[in-house]
């Protein structure tokens, strides 16, 4: 087989595993069939046709080296001097034990058929024929008629017999075309023997030009000739530069591929390839419409991505409504942050807020439970959403049904609300936790230092000014303890009562004070939740669509490698 069929099998092959493998939409299932055994039918011409055998004659006088020459051709000694024609005038025929022959020859001629098992040959059958000499005439008939089947001559010769007359009458009798003929001067080693190379080549010249004159002498204007030395070439690995048995051997070859061309062109298996092929064009442009189509939308989608992702986090902002806010609220409240006057407040406030409804820790907490819920049902919705327009899209834009069947099935299944709502749940839960472990100590040590500011101006003040100016002055016992009553023994005079009724009033006053501050401190940090939570959304808003993207390309990825393997068959 040669090159050209062989590249023919090989897409011959690659259509049929197409067919078998690959989802083709545009064929049925029957029709997939028929496409798989019609390749096969074309395998089996094509393996018919590229058995077709290329049949060489060998012509030429007794001992010119035919057999010689057969053998440096198969690489092998397929030819021995054993072979005896059981007649002189018999056709002897060697060919590959696998290889049929393609003709039956008349069966008026004498001949002979032996096998071998060189490959080199296996699709060149040669037929060593009777030396013309020996031909009497009603065989010479039957010889020139067997030549019907040759597809091309090699007219073989020697140094000492290539003036043979007879050589030349036997030339103008031959019907086949000329064109088909080729000429060799075998032994030209013996131009060499004993000779310089310089006086070699003169020889060798001499008979080239004597041979040509001869051939020329009846009608051969432009012969083809080999001056060569088949023993040369079947005993020795390496040939002398003037052995043109390599070309010779070349162009029977080319003639073998050139008939076999010619036998696909005969059995128009090019034209049947082609027509074969075009089972594949709607296939085909079913494909190249589906790919501009998915990279037309994975584009849109890409377009319409920052916008999507506002909508959800707008619509997941609407969803945490005060009921949300308060139960994070009551999830983060830690009452305990406040130091004296004000955590009274807040527990009195606290006190008061709940006073005649009883707490309900779970009431409460599902209403946080609630608000996951419902976003994730607006993702859910929003993903729907957007499969809907991508699949009603695709469909719009002409894409085959089965690929629009195809692209659903990858985009439909992905339920998103369950996932989303464990993982919505977790963030929120890590994030409480975190915001109740803050322990807020600069907010807290600012209210003590408040308050003990206010009691020791409250006890400096009961004291008066001459006891603590005595403290200062003597930093002894007896002072500090005359402080200490002086401060008790003012507190119960009408001016200590007073002085203690405006430290109340100013520890209110602060209790308040750091209740608000309080109070704004939980907001922030109410906000601060509820705004991750709806930027966590927005980001997972983003993988939804990534994967989105990433199943069309990926999709339309493996429908290019289809694509690029039918385009690939036409070549
Ligand atoms: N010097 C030389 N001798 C060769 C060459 N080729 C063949 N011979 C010899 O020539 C003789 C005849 O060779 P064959 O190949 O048997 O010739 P043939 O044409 O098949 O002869 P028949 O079958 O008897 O017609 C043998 O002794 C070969 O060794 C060659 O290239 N150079
Ligand atoms: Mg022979």
């Amino acid at each position: 087989m040669n090159d050209s069929s062989a590249r023919l099998r090989g897409s011959i092959l690659e259509a049929q595993n197409i067919a078998r493998t690959t989802d083709l939409v545009s064929l049925s299932k029957d029709e997939r069939q028929r496409v798989v055994e019609e390749a096969q039918e074309l395998l089996d011409k094509l393996d018919a046709v590229a058995q077709g055998y290329l049949v060489v004659g060998l012509l030429g006088g007794t001992g010119v080296g035919k057999s010689t020459l057969m053998n440096a051709l198969a690489g092998a000694p397929i030819s021995s001097a054993s072979h005896r024609r059981p007649h002189t005038d018999a056709i002897l025929m060697y060919r590959h034990g696998d290889a049929p022959l393609p003709f039956a020859p008349d069966p008026e001629i004498a001949w002979q058929e032996f096998t071998h098992i060189s490959e080199a040959v296996q699709q060149i059958i040669l037929c060593d024929l009777p030396d013309y000499d020996s031909l009497l005439s009603e065989h010479r008939r039957q010889v020139l008629g067997f030549m019907e089947h040759v597809d091309i001559l090699v007219w073989l010769t020697s140094p000492e017999k290539y003036g043979d007359g007879s050589f030349y009458e036997f030339l103008k009798l031959v019907p086949k075309s000329r064109h088909n003929f080729y000429f060799a001067v075998n032994k030209a080693d013996l131009f060499f023997d004993g000779k310089s190379a310089g006086e070699g080549f003169e020889e060798m010249r001499r008979v080239y030009g004597d041979f040509q004159g001869h051939l020329r002498k009846v009608d051969i204007a432009d012969p083809v000739i080999y001056t060569l030395s088949a023993a040369e070439a079947f005993n020795e690995p390496a040939l002398s530069s003037w052995n043109q048995f390599p070309g010779l051997r070349q162009e029977i070859f080319r003639q073998r591929d050139v008939k076999e061309i010619q036998n696909i062109k005969t059995a128009n298996l090019d034209k049947e390839y082609a027509r074969y092929l075009s089972l594949f064009e709607t296939e085909l442009a079913h494909l190249e419409a589906m790919h501009d189509i998915l990279t037309g939308t994975i584009t849109q989608i890409e377009a319409g991505r920052a916008e999507d992702q506002t909508f959800i986090q707008e619509t997941v902002h609407a969803v945490m409504d005060e009921s949300v806010r308060a139960e994070v609220r009551s999830q983060i409240d830690a009452i305990s942050l406040l130091a004296g006057p004000g955590y009274g407040v807040a527990a009195l406030m606290q006190h008061w807020k709940y006073r005649g409804q009883r707490r309900d820790d779970e009431a409460k907490a599902e209403s946080f439970g609630l608000a996951v819920q419902r976003t994730s049902q607006v993702f859910q919705r929003r993903f729907e959403n957007i499969t809907n327009s991508i699949i009603s899209g695709i469909m719009r834009k002409g894409a085959h049904h089965t690929m629009v069947g195809q692209v659903e099935e990858m985009l439909r299944p992905q339920q998103h609300t369950p996932a989303l709502q464990e993982n919505l749940e977790r963030q929120v839960g890590s994030r409480l936790a975190s915001s109740r472990r803050a322990r807020h100590l600069p907010f807290r040590a600012s209210q003590y230092i408040v308050y003990l500011f206010l009691l020791t101006t409250l006890i400096v003040a009961l004291a008066g000014k001459e006891a603590w100016q005595d403290l200062f002055a003597n930093s002894a016992l007896a002072p500090l303890l005359n402080f200490i009553f002086t401060a008790f023994y003012n507190l119960f005079s009408p001016a200590g009562l007073a002085a203690l009724g405006s430290y109340a009033l100013i520890n209110l006053f602060f209790g308040l004070w750091f209740y608000r501050r309080y109070r704004s401190l939980m907001e922030r940090k109410t906000d601060g939740i509820i705004d991750s939570f709806v930027k966590n959304v927005g980001a997972l808003w983003q993988e939804v669509v990534d994967n989105i993207t990433a199943t069309l390309k990926e999709y339309d990825y493996s429908l290019g490698i289809t694509a690029r393997s039918l385009r690939e068959l036409k070549k």
